[in-house]
């Protein structure tokens, strides 16, 4: 580091906070800000002893333990449960990146407080009703040939049956779909192996037609559930209601769900509970829905082959219900296509093993998980080999036609996910507290540990695709009792690393989730994504297009007409434009922000003081946002992300004057500057391009066109020094009038474009240092 401070800034009097916090980010830039350390250091042993950790603790640490700057091998993608969010985080550090806005505004993204995103969460409202929250239940990527392709990640809401599509190139969410004939939803989302459908099965059962009353005694005629398969249009991103079509089903509770694959592609299997199909009503002197729903010894698998459904409804074998093709029971029985399996008792999870030949279920009143053997299922199909019908007609395979084994595992097994080695499986046990590991080939437990406390779902790394990849398994447990430091009667959740890469599984680590419960999550090899650092300039983020409100620098305007006043306005270090608004109260005030940064995380946020909008708008993102001046006032607004040395300054005034107001006063106050201050600035100015003059000349000096990111910043830089010339003019216009206010303030203009040229320059610089950029000649 051979830059001088002194030299850099000059020995000029710094005024104001400003400035001298500039002084000190650029120092900290230079890495001239570390101080060294008298105290001796500790070592492993001493650590160890002070801390009461165990060699056991020390192996998870470092199994565990990601490095300053250094990521982590896999991304999970986690439900957020009441939040109605997605949580992302890495492993193995477990440490939390993420959480992106979903079904519920989401302040920081500006997402509900900025028009785009307010778009995307009005396709969730239902009946014209805005619902602010969701119950997210399980998140998934989607696939090709089965295997994560990192391109979209999908999440329902189980209170108000709805879908959402996530793209991860940006992780913001592009579109909720509203199920059209459902009034709750759980099997969802769960994709087809080329992401062709995302599947969404019914929970409660409920009458089909929209706003549509029938007495429960009604229950087992008019009460129906189902599948609905969302049509993916993958070129757009975004999901195909008019291609989308449901399979209507009894009214069980129809639960999770999983797409075959491989051998049994094509088909979709979905498990339920309360086959018994009973009305609980315990105010009417009736027993409780959980003796009634939890009375017969099995409950039923439908097993349903989508492929051919979708051929169906081509063939215009669909009934448009709520304007949505629903495939009746009665055409799906007559052509074939839905068939029922006996499945122990009140059973939870349903998953495809990754070669597609069994399916693995589980009952949460039976301690056994059933194998059932997709090649099985599809002999007593072709021998039209059929136990019985269900009161709907629809064929029952014998569950000991269907089955491939079961084993034993323990209390409350749940759900099961796969390991990386062939046959392996692990399924939570719930009442217990355990995860089970076993072999689903020859039908016998490995191992079990122990978790904290009460399991529900647990998760592989892409355990539920056709090629896991084993390491590590997350524990996504209900209840963490004792694990943390009390916050309260209400815990956070606790998500449990799990190492599987050895016969013995090891607990790892305890992660709390202080936000909703997550119900499942999904992990992905980490090299898979490739986010995007920046956006086209001027797009909007949420429908992918140009967003009609951008503009570039210099085209920045204010239009008038009527009572509506449209700001097209632009964001860069450290200014906003415009820096006034004037409005007339009850004016109606559209603000279209356009991020010019190139520069990676250069974020600037918006705000309008006391009129709840709301907006992050990433470098090249334009966004909008929209508010009545209902109230006469003065109202700040200024960027809400610390996006650079003068970042407090990045500010300006909307003013909502009374109906017919006239100014009084047309000058602004003057401040105290002389000749003095101008040449002072002026020296400031020339010492600081000096340094600039360095940094250029080290980045010029190496390879720095291989490194796009940089070149981003060179841009962005450029860009800050093409406005020196024209604040240069001015300064030089006024001082020759002896303006010296005006003179100083054009000529601190010019030092305020260099600073930031500098720090992103500094940016630059060691960029280039820390990823290996070579001299060039
Ligand atoms: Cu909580 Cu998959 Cu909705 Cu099981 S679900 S635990
Ligand atoms: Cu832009 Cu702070």
């Amino acid at each position: 580091m051979g830059f001088d401070l002194e030299k850099y800034f000059g020995r000029t009097k710094m005024r104001g906070l400003g400035i001298k916090s500039g002084v000190l980010l650029l120092a900290a830039g230079l890495g001239l800000g570390a101080m060294g350390s008298a105290v001796s250091a500790e070592s492993l042993q001493d650590v160890l002893k002070r801390r009461g950790l165990s060699q056991q603790d020390l192996l998870a640490a470092a199994k565990t333990y990601v490095p300053t700057g250094k990521r982590d091998e896999f991304l999970a993608f986690s439900s957020g449960g009441q939040s109605g969010q997605v949580i992302v985080y890495g492993i193995p550090s477990m440490r939390i990146l993420k959480y992106i806005g979903v079904f519920t505004p989401e302040p920081w993204q500006g997402y509900g407080f900025d028009e785009n995103s307010k778009a995307v969460l009005k396709q969730g409202w239902i009946d014209g009703k805005e619902i602010t929250w969701g119950d997210t239940h399980h998140p998934a990527i989607s696939e090709t040939n089965g295997q994560y392709d990192g391109q979209f990640l999908f999440i329902n809401d189980k209170a108000n049956p709805r879908l959402a599509v996530i793209d991860l190139r940006d992780f913001e969410t592009k579109q909720i779909v509203v199920n059209p004939i459902f009034k709750s939803e759980h099997g969802g989302a769960f994709v087809t192996p080329n992401t062709e459908y995302v599947i969404e099965a019914a929970q409660y059962a409920a009458p089909l037609e929209n706003k549509k009353f029938y007495p429960l005694e009604e229950f087992n005629e008019k009460y129906r559930g189902g599948v609905t398969y969302w049509k993916f249009d993958r070129k757009e991103g975004r999901l195909n209601p008019k291609e989308s079509f449901t399979v209507e089903l009894p009214p069980y509770s129809q639960d999770l769900s999983d797409a075959g694959k491989g051998p049994s592609d094509g088909w979709s299997f979905t498990n339920s509970f309360c086959t018994e199909r009973y009305v609980g009503g315990i105010e009417k002197g009736r027993p409780p829905y959980e003796a009634g729903c939890s009375a017969k010894d099995t409950d039923y698998l439908h097993v349903i082959n989508w492929k051919k459904a979708a051929e169906l409804v081509k063939q215009g074998k669909a009934k448009k219900i709520n304007g949505h093709d629903v495939l009746m029971m009665e055409t799906a029985i007559q052509e074939g296509i839905l068939f029922l399996i006996p499945e122990p008792k009140s059973p939870h999870g349903a998953d495809v093993t990754p070669d597609g030949k069994f399916i693995v279920v589980s009952g949460k009143l039976d301690t056994h998980v059933s194998v059932y053997s997709f090649e099985k299922i599809q002999a007593a199909i072709k021998a039209g080999k059929f136990e019985s019908k269900d009161p709907y007609g629809i064929p029952v395979i014998g569950m000991k036609d269907a089955l491939h084994t079961q084993v034993q595992l323990g209390l409350g097994p749940l759900h099961t996910q796969f390991d990386s080695k062939k046959c392996i499986a692990y399924t939570s046990l719930y009442v217990d507290s355990q995860v089970a590991k076993w072999d689903f080939c020859q039908g016998k437990v490995l191992d079990k540990i122990s978790v904290h406390y009460n399991i529900g779902h647990l998760m592989t790394m892409e355990g539920d695709t056709v090629a896991p990849k084993g390491r590590y398994l997350v524990a996504l447990n209900k209840l963490s009792i004792d694990r943390f430091n009390p916050v309260g009667p209400l815990h956070p959740q606790n998500h449990q690393l799990i190492d599987i890469a050895n016969d013995k599984m090891q607990l790892l680590y305890d992660m709390p989730l202080p936000l909703g419960e997550p119900h499942y999550v999904v992990a992905i090899e980490a090299s898979k994504l490739k986010p995007g650092v920046r956006y086209k300039v001027g797009t909007d983020s949420r429908t992918d297009k140009p967003h009609p409100g951008a503009v570039r620098a210099g085209e920045e305007r204010i239009e008038k007409k009527g009572n509506k006043i449209t700001v097209y306005g632009t964001l860069i270090r450290s200014h906003i434009t415009p820096e006034t608004i004037e409005a007339e109260v009850g004016d109606e005030v559209t603000i279209h922000l356009t991020n010019l940064e190139r520069a990676q995380d250069e974020t600037h946020g918006f705000t309008v003081s006391t009129y709840n909008v709301h907006a992050s708008v990433e470098p090249g993102k334009t966004v909008t946002v929209k508010f009545k001046a209902d109230k006469e006032g003065v109202y700040p607004y200024y960027c809400t992300e610390f996006c650079s040395a003068l970042h407090l300054e990045m500010q300006g005034y909307l003013l909502v004057k009374p109906k017919g107001w006239k100014p009084t006063k047309t000058t602004m106050a003057k401040g105290n500057y002389t000749e003095t201050d101008y040449k002072a600035t002026l020296k400031k100015v020339a010492d600081t391009q000096a340094v600039i003059d360095s940094v250029v000349g080290y980045i010029t000096s190496t390879n720095f066109k291989d490194f796009p990111d940089v070149v981003a910043m060179v841009e962005d830089a450029t860009d800050q020094l093409n406005k020196i010339k024209d604040a240069k003019q001015k300064h030089e216009a006024a001082a020759a009038q002896k303006d010296w206010e005006q003179a100083n303030l054009w000529a601190e203009q010019v030092w305020q474009y260099q600073v930031k040229a500098a720090d992103i320059g500094l940016r630059a610089k060691t960029y280039l240092e820390q990823n290996g950029a070579r001299k060039v000649k």
